[in-house]
This record gives structure tokens, C-alpha cells and sequence, in this order.
């Protein structure tokens, strides 16, 4: 099972029924990209908020750890009229995993104590170890969070047909908005893939034949995956200039949004941008400044991927146009983003950094490029401010990570 080696299964679907809390403790192995020592080893204290039992398997759900020991005991500060547990968990975890689980666990307690005994920062470095990168994270879920469109949906579990049908409205209402809303390079790849590759209302295309498009225009391939991916297996892909495209569509009861990403997103809002040279350079590179660097820079950096290559906007010609998949494929969004309700601020990296996003819901800020080139100027001096113990650089040959001294 090679990363090179894409398999080409049908872009269609429902949404992976959710796991279970046991059903996760499966894809829970730790990753050790390099030595066996590869991990860090986590103490983790907290209460939950809300009732009980549906809290600990959300709480659980959140775990990309291996759980070494999990013990629960009354709390020493009790809240008035609740009767708390603290939960004790030891846990082992790759360490750039360490910032998603901090957040995930923060989410669903009430508070959060935490110590760590090691840190080390590894990362895939050759295409294959890609194969490593699957840690799901079960952020939206049918089962437990009642504002999921999927929730107390039996039928969305058992027929797709709704969604293909919501997948023709996704379609078309987003095709007739892209000549006024969308930037000039996906309106040329749009087009290019309307003509070669099977995009039409009618179809869902291959996800080989739109690997093989990107392949040619920029070297980028795609590569299909179960779900919203962890932060850090999802950005470790892009600095082969690998694309993980979940292969489900959104729930048909609402076309216009979808809190995760499905095949709408990626097909009609990452993969012609990633069909743009300086535009897959830009998103290369946000990656490549990712590897090696501290929790807190990956999550500045995932912060800056969600403000640029998800939600960005630019001008051309005086106009302020999107270019952002999360726009590009909701078309909800996509009016609001471009109407005078959000707050639109000049691109400075150091801000969107650390500009408070939401994934539930539309943006209330957004941020302006003046070109993809400006931006990719001013990401690349943004990232060499920081501190890391080394730096990388990419071989397209062999489609491996080097490592070079930080002088
Ligand atoms: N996982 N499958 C998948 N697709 C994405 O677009 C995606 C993801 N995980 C995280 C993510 N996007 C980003 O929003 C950042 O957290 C990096
Ligand atoms: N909100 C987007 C959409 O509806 O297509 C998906 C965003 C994924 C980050
Ligand atoms: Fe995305």
C-alpha cells in the first residue's frame, strides 16, 4: 500500500457512519515515523461538561492517543448541585498531535490540567510514510452533536441518492456564482475540467482522472481518505504535494454549508486552485514551514492555511474575488463572504495567525490579498521568522523531505 500507488474508488457516498469510541481505539496506533522513542507521554486532567455518559465518549472520541490508563474519581471541587468526576487519563502521543488534542479535550471539559514528559517533533519524510498519516478526527458527528444535518437521519445513513441529487445543486447554483465571485484561476481550471476530466451536473468524477489533471498542471495528486483528517496528517500530505479528498457528500438537507469537508469541497473548491503554479507553491509551502516547528507555530500555521487556502479572498483588477475552497464550494458562503456583512482586513500572516476562526458556520473575518504572489512574498518571510532546530527542503525527485542545518 504505497502512497504513490492511488486507488480510484468512486467519488460518491454517504458520510462514514461515526464511530464508536471502541471503533476509534482502532485507528488509535501511535505513529513513529522514525525511531521507536517517537512519542511523548501525556497526563491528562479533567471534569466534562454536560450529562455524563454522552460526554465521555465524546470526550474519548477525541483521543489520538494510545490510553495507557484512564481512571475516574470524584472531583475535589464539586459544582453546585452536580455530582462531578474527574477523569484521570495517561496517554501516549505523537507531539505535534499534542496541540489538537489539548484543543479537542478543552472543547468538552470544564477545565484541563496537563503534563508532558517528552517532546519530539517527527514527520513523514518520503511519500510513502503518508500511509501513517490517517488519524481521523471525529469532529462533526451524525450520532452526537444535534446540530449535524446527519443527526436522527437514519435514511442518510442507508441511501445516497438525496446527496447526489444535493450534489447537482451544489453544482450548478455554484457554477452560475463563480464568473462574478470566484478568482480568474479557478474560473480557467473550472473550465479545463468541465472539458477533460468529467465534471458536469450530471457526474462525480474519477478521483484518478482529476489526480491525473493535477499531476499534470502542477505535480499535485490526490489520494482518498475517510475523513476530516488530524491538522498535522492533513498538512504532512501537502508537502509532497499529496491532497487527502474525503470521498462522502454532504447531507442533502443542507446544499449551501457543510460544517466538514465532503467531495463538493474538494472537488469544486480545492482541486482547481491546486491546479495553479504559484497558488500550490503558496499552499507547499505553508507545510514546509510547519515541519519541525513547535505546537504552537503548527497551530499558528494551520490557523494561516484556514484564512488563506480555505477562506481567502483577493483582488483582481480592483475587484475582490474568492479563492478560498471553503468559499468556493459553499455557495452560502460564498455570497456572504463577498457581501457587506463580514469584516474584510488587509493579508498580514502575523495576524491571520492568530485571528479566532469558526468551523461551524460562515466567517465574520475575512482577509485580502492583493495576489496570490503577494501572498506566497509575504508567507515565506513569515515563516523564515521561525525559530526551528532545522530546516527542510523538499526533493521533488524523490519525493523526500531533507533535512538541513539552521545556521
Ligand atoms: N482533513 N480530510 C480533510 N480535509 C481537509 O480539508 C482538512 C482535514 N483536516 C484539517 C484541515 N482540513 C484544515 O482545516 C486544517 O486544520 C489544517
Ligand atoms: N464550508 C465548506 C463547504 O460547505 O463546502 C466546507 C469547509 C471545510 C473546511
Ligand atoms: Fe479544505
Amino acid at each position: 500500500k504505497q502512497a504513490e500507488a492511488i486507488m480510484s474508488p468512486r467519488f460518491i457516498g454517504r458520510r462514514q457512519t461515526a464511530a464508536t469510541a471502541s471503533d476509534t481505539g482502532e485507528s488509535m496506533e501511535t505513529i513513529v515515523f522514525e525511531e521507536k522513542d517517537g512519542k511523548a507521554m501525556l497526563n491528562l486532567f479533567f471534569t466534562l461538561k454536560g450529562a455524563k455518559t454522552l460526554s465521555l465518549s465524546r470526550a474519548l472520541k477525541t483521543f489520538e492517543a494510545k490510553i495507557h490508563h484512564l481512571e475516574t474519581r470524584p472531583s475535589r471541587k464539586p459544582r453546585e448541585g452536580a455530582s462531578d468526576l474527574e477523569y484521570f487519563v495517561r496517554c501516549e502521543v505523537h507531539s505535534s498531535d499534542l496541540s489538537t488534542l489539548i484543543s479537542s479535550i478543552k472543547r468538552v471539559s470544564e477545565d484541563l490540567r496537563s503534563t508532558k514528559e517528552d517532546k519530539f517533533h517527527l514527520f513523514p519524510r518520503k511519500i510513502s510514510e503518508l500511509d501513517k498519516c490517517h488519524h481521523l478526527v471525529n469532529k462533526f458527528d451524525p450520532d452526537l452533536d444535534l446540530d449535524h444535518p446527519g443527526f436522527s437521519d437514519q435514511v442518510y445513513r442507508q441511501h445516497y441518492l438525496p446527496e447526489v441529487c444535493a450534489g447537482r445543486e451544489v453544482y450548478t447554483t455554484l457554477k452560475s456564482l463563480y464568473p462574478s465571485h470566484a478568482c480568474k484561476e479557478h474560473l480557467e481550471a473550472f473550465h479545463l475540467l468541465e472539458r477533460f476530466s468529467g465534471y458536469s451536473e450530471n457526474n462525480i468524477p474519477q478521483l484518478e482522472d482529476v489526480s491525473c489533471f493535477l499531476k499534470e498542471r502542477t505535480g499535485f495528486q490526490l489520494r482518498p481518505v475517510a475523513g476530516l483528517l488530524s491538522a498535522r496528517d492533513f498538512l504532512a500530505s501537502l508537502a509532497f504535494r499529496v491532497f487527502q479528498c474525503t470521498q462522502y457528500i454532504r447531507h442533502a438537507s443542507s446544499p449551501m454549508h457543510s460544517p466538514e469537508p465532503d467531495c463538493c469541497h474538494e472537488l469544486l473548491g480545492h482541486v482547481p486552485m491546486l491546479a495553479d503554479r504559484t497558488f500550490a507553491q503558496f499552499s507547499q509551502d505553508i507545510v514546509l514551514a510547519s515541519l519541525g516547528a513547535n505546537d504552537e507555530e503548527i497551530e499558528k500555521l494551520a490557523t494561516l492555511y484556514w484564512f488563506t487556502v480555505e477562506f481567502g479572498l483577493c483582488k483582481q483588477n480592483g475587484v475582490i474575488k474568492a479563492y478560498g475552497a471553503g468559499l468556493l464550494s459553499s455557495y452560502g458562503e460564498l455570497i456572504h463572504s463577498l457581501s457587506d456583512e463580514p469584516e474584510v482586513r488587509d493579508f498580514d500572516p502575523d495576524a491571520a495567525a492568530v485571528q479566532p476562526y469558526q468551523d461551524q458556520t460562515y466567517q465574520p473575518v475575512y482577509f485580502v490579498s492583493e495576489s496570490f504572489n503577494e501572498a506566497k512574498d509575504k508567507l515565506r518571510s513569515y515563516a523564515a521568522r521561525i525559530k526551528r532546530p532545522f530546516l527542510v527542503k523538499y526533493d521533488p525527485y524523490t519525493h523526500s523531505i531533507e533535512l538541513l542545518d539552521n545556521p
